[in-house]
Parts: C-alpha cells; structure tokens; sequence
C-alpha cells in the first residue's frame, strides 16, 4: 500500500474547508487543504467588488459550533459588507489556529482514487502529488467565474475587472466612463457603489430580474443582546424553516387569500425588506396565479420608483418571480433616476464584440474607460469538474455526470469511494442559509468518518441504487416548483452547454436533515462500508 500523507485532503479553505479541518483535528486525523487563494474565506475572499455583501441576516450568517466564538464576534450591520466578512474568516482562522493546515496559492489539478492502494492521489498545480485516504470538496457552489464568451474581450484597451476575480488593491472609477455588464445580484450591487464614483454608468442588460430592497442599517445593540442571549433555541428553530433562516413563513394560501390581504403582506415584506419577500404564502413558487400576484406587485414598485417609463418598462422582468434567485438590493432601481446612469437592453441586439475602445453594439461602439463583467458563475458543478476527479477503475466525474450531477444525499458519489462533498448538487445548499447547511454537511461527514474508524472499514462508498433513487427524488420535487421553468444557474440554464438539470435539492432543509438522519439511524443505508 502506498503512503499516505494526510488522513484527508481537503479542496478549498472557505467556510467549508475551515470547518472541515477543524472537525478532524478533534477528531485527531491529519488533514491539509489546499487553497488557490492566498488566504481564507472562499467566496469572501474572492468577490471583493464594490458593493458586496451578504443578503441573509448577518446574525444568522455564521458559524454555530462554538458558542464562544459567536458570542464574541460583533456584525456592524444588519446585512455585512464583503470585508467585514472575510475579516470574521480570518479571526476564525486564527482563533483556531486553522492556517497550519493550509497550502495556500495551491489549486487542485487532480485526484485520483487508486484501487491498488485504496486511497486518493492529489496532484496540485505545484506538480506536487499528495496521498490520502479520504477526499473532501468544499469548493462552495458559486466559485467559478463565468467569464463570458464575448468577442473580443481581451481587445479592450482600458480596465477590464471581473467581479469574482476582483482585484486586492483598491479600484477608483472617479472621472471615467464605466460599463457594466449582467443584471444579477453582483450588477445590482456594485453598480449602485460604482454610479458613486463614475463620471458615467452604462449597464448591459440582457434579462431583467426582480429585486427586493434589503434596508440595511446599523446593527441593532437590542435585537445583538437578544440573538445573542437566545442563540441554541434560534439556532434550533431556525433548522425546522423551509431555507434553514429564521422568519415567519407562513403556510397560507395565496389564491386563497383575499387580495387586499395578500397585496398587504407583499407591502409588509417589502417594507421589511430582504430573501424572505415570498415566504408569506405556501403557493408562491408553486401556483402561476399567486407568482403573478407577487410579480405584479414587484412590477408596479419599479414602476413607482423608476422615473422614466421607458427604462422602468425595460427593467420590468417578464418571468417567474423567484425562478431566479430573487436580488436584495440597496438602490438599484432609484440609481436609474440618476442623470449619469441610463440602462441599456441588450435582449435584442446583443453585444457584438468589445473592442479597443469600448463595446460594439448594433453598429455603433459605445467609449468605456472600464467594463465591469457581473456575469455570474459556472454555478455547483463548475469547481468541481474543473478538476480532473477520476474514481474506481479511472472513471472520471465529468463522464459520470454527463447528463447532469449524481449524487447520495448531496455528499457522495457512486464509484467514488471516500470521496465527500460539502454542500453539493443534490443538497439544498444554495436554496438555504448555506452557513448552517455547511455546518450540517461538515458534520455528516465527518461523524460518517468517525463511524467507520470505530467499525475499523476502510472504505465508504455510496451505492449505485441509492445514487439512482436520490437523483430521481431530487428531480422529482424540482418538477413541482416554478423555479424549474425558469432557465438559472440553478438549473445550468446561464451556461450554453450545460445539462439541464435543476441541480439543488428543492425539498427544503428539515426534509433533507430527516433524510440525511435516517441514512445514519439505519446503519448508513445505501452505503456500502468496507
Ligand atoms: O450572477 P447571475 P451573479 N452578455 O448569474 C448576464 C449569489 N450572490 O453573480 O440573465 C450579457 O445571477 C446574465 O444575463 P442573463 C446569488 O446567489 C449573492 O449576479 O443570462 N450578459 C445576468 O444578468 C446570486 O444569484 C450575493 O440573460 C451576460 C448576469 O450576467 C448568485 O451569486 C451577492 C452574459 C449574471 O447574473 C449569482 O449572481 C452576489 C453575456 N455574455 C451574488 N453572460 C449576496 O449578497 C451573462 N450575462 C450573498
């Protein structure tokens, strides 16, 4: 049997792979992750554009596991900023002393599982190859940029930034021409920071999406104290709602409420503003009548905002609501009454190509100093078939997920023994607060681990019929909801030759938790342990 160096080998030092390591250094395994930033943090550490900032509560948008660390770490405000967030990663990183077992600067290229040796081969870009007996992905489901396929794009003579690659230093757009390009929650936060600075703000729109104001403000010491005096039983509640995010969802239904009641619901929740605008009916993502009703209502407030009707009717989406992921916005539809902004609708005619000067469109090119690329990600599957993962007997991931991701439960994947993934396709993740369904996988898994160490196996792999039935379950439930009309990047409908497959398990998280737990309580069914 080959050596191996670390018990497990961890991709990624984000939220995910910080917890990771944590867990097996109490557990008293070896763990390394290896990092391609030079720091933690992840999705934090990478999308520094103006303007960034989580759109679920911060108070709810942290670590769980240890009660010190949540009682000690203060947010400034309600939804925080990109640095105060990557600031908490790092205090976590030193709290716990976590950086030790992190190569950073280092990305994976590949990882073999070898079936002599039963154990993993990790190639990094380094040249470097590393042994393990277990495999983790925590490489986080929006990760890798979608730079997009415009011609051209490296002709531009000015500034091109890319928001999940945003540059370290400081950007300035004082006295320039800026365009930005995408319309999703990236655009609408950094334009509104960007119209602050630039002599001029063109956005590129090619779909419209609807936004809900996020009234962010200052922390409030009172609401602090009393999350902080009642964390296990919020915490805990939090874990029984639908997305794992405390709010009052409501059961009721739309079509069956009467209208002014409904349209006073919407006031309400837009007046609170944030994700939660939809949770006040049961049916909204699931009856086209009550879709419309909240569609509506979103419509009419741009309409009430937007001073020319001409750029409210373009910014007006035409689809589900929600079938996208909703935007949380701070300004984004009143900075088109803003005389130096104007919207330009790109559904039509597209961009032709960029070139030195500026973007070319319908035959005429239009003069940037910068263009700004918000286009989104190559969203779940992206990181991960970016490596080149290779399981029993050579058989490679891509081909494996040909027609789309398959996973057991979200975590692992059949003919890839000891191989775990954090959040991945086939969980709820990126439908829920992904802080405490990072936790829940983390904790899965390595209990998972632990198992098997007191049951002396040395491998668990997920069955090809557990792996079938999950697959068919996920895509079951996705079929009912609206969100799986919509082409997103939930369903790789943003990138041209992705499968189709509505890849998040749509079930909501308390359902997934009972799964996840059954699997444990019936001796880890459709598991097979060696
Ligand atoms: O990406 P997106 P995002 N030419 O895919 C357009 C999370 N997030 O980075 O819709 C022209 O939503 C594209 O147009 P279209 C959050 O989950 C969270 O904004 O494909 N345009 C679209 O308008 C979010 O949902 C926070 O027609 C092109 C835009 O680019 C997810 O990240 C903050 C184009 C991409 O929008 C992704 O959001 C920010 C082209 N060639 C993001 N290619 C928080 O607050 C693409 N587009 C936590």
């Amino acid at each position: 049997m080959d050596h191996e160096d670390f018990d497990v080998i961890v991709v990624g030092a984000g939220f995910a792979g910080m917890y990771l390591l944590h867990r097996f250094r109490q557990m008293g395994m070896t763990a390394r992750a290896f990092e391609t930033g030079s720091d933690v943090g992840g999705t934090w550490y990478w999308n520094r554009y103006p303007g960034a900032r989580v759109d679920v509560e911060s108070m709810q948008y942290s670590y769980q596991f240890d009660e010190e660390l949540q009682q000690e770490w203060e947010w400034s405000e309600r939804y925080s900023p990109q640095p105060e967030i990557l600031r908490y990663a790092q205090h976590v990183a030193d709290r716990f002393d976590l950086r030790r077992d992190i190569q950073f600067n280092t990305r994976v290229v590949a990882a073999h599982f070898d079936d002599q040796a039963v154990n993993w081969k990790i190639t990094t870009d380094d040249g470097k190859q590393t042994r393990s007996r277990f495999f983790v992905l925590a490489v986080g489901c929006l990760s890798s940029f979608n730079k997009p396929d415009i011609p051209g794009l490296d002709d531009f003579s000015g500034n091109s930034y890319f928001t999940g690659q945003w540059p370290h230093r400081p950007v300035d757009f004082s006295g320039q021409d800026v365009a930005v390009i995408g319309t999703g929650s990236t655009a609408m936060q950094s334009s509104v920071e960007i119209a602050k600075q630039a002599k001029s703000l063109t956005v590129f729109q090619r779909t419209p999406n609807f936004s809900i104001p996020a009234h962010n403000r200052p922390q409030d010491p009172e609401y602090v104290a009393y999350f902080k005096a009642n964390y296990p039983e919020l915490r805990a509640k939090a874990k029984t709602v639908y997305g794992g995010l405390l709010d009052d969802f409501d059961e009721r239904l739309a079509v069956e409420t009467p209208r002014e009641e409904v349209e006073a619901v919407l006031e309400a929740r837009w007046k609170k503003g944030g994700l939660t605008f939809l949770g006040g009916f049961a049916d909204m993502l699931y009856d086209h009548r009550a879709n419309i009703i909240a569609a509506d209502f979103v419509r009419d407030k741009i309409r009430s905002i937007v001073e020319d009707p001409e750029t409210a009717e373009l910014l007006c989406p035409t689809n589900i609501i929600g079938g996208k992921r909703l935007c949380v916005d701070s300004g984004y539809y009143k900075m088109f009454n803003l005389p130096h902004v104007q919207l330009v609708d790109i559904a039509g005619t597209p961009i032709e190509r960029i070139t030195p000067e500026g973007i070319l469109r319908g035959g005429e090119v239009l003069k940037f100093d910068s263009i700004v690329y918000a286009t989104g990600f190559d969203a779940i599957t992206g990181s991960y078939l970016r490596i080149d993962i290779r399981g029993r007997n050579g058989r490679a991931l891509k081909d494996h997920w040909e027609g789309g991701p398959r996973t057991y439960i979200g975590m692992a994947v059949a003919g890839f023994p000891n191989m775990f993934t954090v959040t991945g396709p086939g969980s709820p993740s990126v439908l829920t607060n992904m802080l405490p369904s990072i936790e829940m996988s983390v904790e899965w898994m390595t209990e998972a681990i632990d198992t098997m160490r007191r049951k002396q196996k040395r491998v668990i792999e997920a069955t090809p019929q557990a792996e079938a039935d999950w697959v068919a379950h996920v895509n079951e439930v996705a079929q009912g909801s609206l969100r799986s009309t919509v082409k997103s990047w939930y369903n790789g409908g943003n990138i041209g030759d992705k499968p189709s497959v509505f890849m998040p398990y749509i079930g909501g998280l308390p359902a997934y938790v009972r799964k996840c737990d059954e699997v444990v309580e019936n001796d880890y069914r459709g598991f097979e342990l060696l």
